[in-house]
C-alpha cells in the first residue's frame, strides 16, 4: 500500500509547494488539508491533473475535514500565517501557537502512529508545542528549519565562488531567527572547508544574508514569506523518513542535555531515518559557537515561556 503525506496548510504556499514536491517525488500519496473550503481541494485536483504532464504516479486529494489524516505515515504542519514585512517571526507567535495546538491535536486523535515535521513560524517554539500537545515520543515530532537555512547558506557560497550547488555542504544550528548559528568550518565545497576558499570578509557576509535570508524575501514579495525552499526542505525531510535514508541534516528537536541544553526544540544536527529523529549528532563547537548557541537556546525559551508551555 502506498505510504501517505499529510499536509495541514496544504492550501497555503509552502503547503501546497510541499505536496507538489513529495508527489513529484513518488515517495506517498499526498492529502492537502486546510480550513479554507475548496481550496485544499481545487489545488490537489490542479496538482493531480499536472501528473500525466509531469509524470509521477501519486494520488493527490484535498480535505478541509482533519478526519482526512487518518492512516498519514507523515504530517507536515504548514498551517498559520506568514510573516508580513516588519513583522518579525516572534510576532507571529500567538496567533500561530492556537492553529499549531489545533492542528497536534487533530494528529493526535487521527493519526496518532504518525511523523510530524513542523514548518508554522516560530519554528522551534511551535515544533516544542507540537511534541507537548501530541504527547508522542521525542522522535516523532521535528521541526523543520535547518535544511531550509543551510540550503540559503550553501546557495550564497556556491554564487559566491562560481561552483556547483550539489558540492557546497553547509550546517547551520540554532533557533531559526536573528540568531541562528551558521557554521562556516562544517561548511564545505566538495569537502574543503569554507574557510580555505573565502575570506573571513566574504563569510561574515554570507553568514549574515543566511540569518536574514528569510527577511530578504519577505522585504521583495510584500504579502508574504519564501516557499519554494521551504516546501523543498520539508519534503527532502519527508523523504528522509519514508525512505529510511538516515540522512545527516540540522532539525529542531528535543534537547535533553545534548549541546547543554534541555526542554526545548532547536536545530542540532540528527540522523533523520525510517525512526524519525534517530539520534543527535554531538559536534566539538568552538567556545564562540557554543556561546552563539547558547544565546540563540536562550531566544528560544523566552518565547516557550511568553506562550507559558
Ligand atoms: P500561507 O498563508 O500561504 O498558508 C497558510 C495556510 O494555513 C493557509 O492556507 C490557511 O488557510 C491555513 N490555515 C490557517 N489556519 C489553519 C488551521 N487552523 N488549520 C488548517 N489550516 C489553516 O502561508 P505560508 O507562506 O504557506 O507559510 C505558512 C507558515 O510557514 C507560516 O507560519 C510561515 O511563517 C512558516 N514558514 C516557516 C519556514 C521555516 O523555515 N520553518 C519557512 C517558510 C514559512
Ligand atoms: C523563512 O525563513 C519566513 O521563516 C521563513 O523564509
Amino acid at each position: 500500500m502506498a505510504k501517505k503525506v499529510s499536509v495541514i496548510g496544504g492550501g497555503g504556499n509552502v503547503g501546497a509547494s510541499c505536496a507538489l514536491y513529495v508527489a513529484e517525488m513518488e515517495i506517498a500519496d499526498v492529502v492537502m488539508i486546510d480550513i479554507l473550503e475548496g481550496v485544499p481541494q481545487g489545488k490537489a485536483l490542479d496538482l493531480q491533473q499536472s501528473a500525466p504532464i509531469q509524470g509521477f504516479d501519486a494520488y493527490v486529494t484535498g480535505s478541509s475535514d482533519f478526519a482526512a489524516l487518518e492512516g498519514s505515515d507523515v504530517v507536515v504542519v504548514t498551517a498559520g500565517f506568514p510573516r508580513k514585512p516588519g513583522m518579525s517571526r516572534e510576532d507571529l507567535l500567538k496567533a500561530n501557537a492556537d492553529i499549531v495546538r489545533n492542528a497536534a491535536e487533530k494528529i493526535r486523535t487521527h493519526a496518532p502512529n504518525a511523523f510530524v515535521i513542523v514548518v508554522t513560524n516560530p519554528l522551534d517554539v511551535m515544533a516544542y508545542l507540537a511534541w507537548k500537545t501530541t504527547g508522542f515520543p521525542k522522535n516523532r515530532v521535528m521541526g523543520m528549519a535547518g535544511v531550509l537555512d543551510s540550503a540559503r547558506l550553501r546557495t550564497f557560497v556556491a554564487l559566491e565562488l562560481g561552483v556547483s550547488m550539489q558540492d557546497v555542504h553547509a550546517m547551520v544550528l540554532g533557533g531559526h531567527g536573528d540568531s541562528m548559528v551558521p557554521l562556516p568550518r562544517y561548511t564545505t565545497v566538495g569537502g574543503i572547508s569554507i574557510t580555505e576558499l573565502l575570506s573571513p570578509a566574504q563569510i561574515e557576509a554570507i553568514s549574515k544574508r543566511t540569518a536574514n535570508g528569510g527577511a530578504e524575501i519577505v522585504a521583495l514579495l510584500k504579502t508574504g514569506s519564501a516557499f519554494y525552499a521551504p516546501a523543498a526542505s520539508a519534503a527532502q525531510m519527508v523523504q528522509a523518513i519514508l525512505k529510511d535514508q538516515r540522512r545527516l541534516l540540522p532539525a529542531a528537536v528535543l534537547l535533553e542535555g545534548e549541546y547543554g541544553m534541555r526542554d526545548l526544540f532547536i536545530g542540532v544536527p540528527i540522523i533523520l531515518g525510517g525512526q524519525g529523529v534517530e539520534r543527535i549528532v554531538p559536534l566539538q563547537l568552538s567556545a564562540e559557537e557554543d556561546a552563539a548557541l547558547r544565546k540563540s537556546g536562550d531566544a528560544v525559551k523566552k518565547t516557550i515561556a511568553e506562550l507559558g508551555l
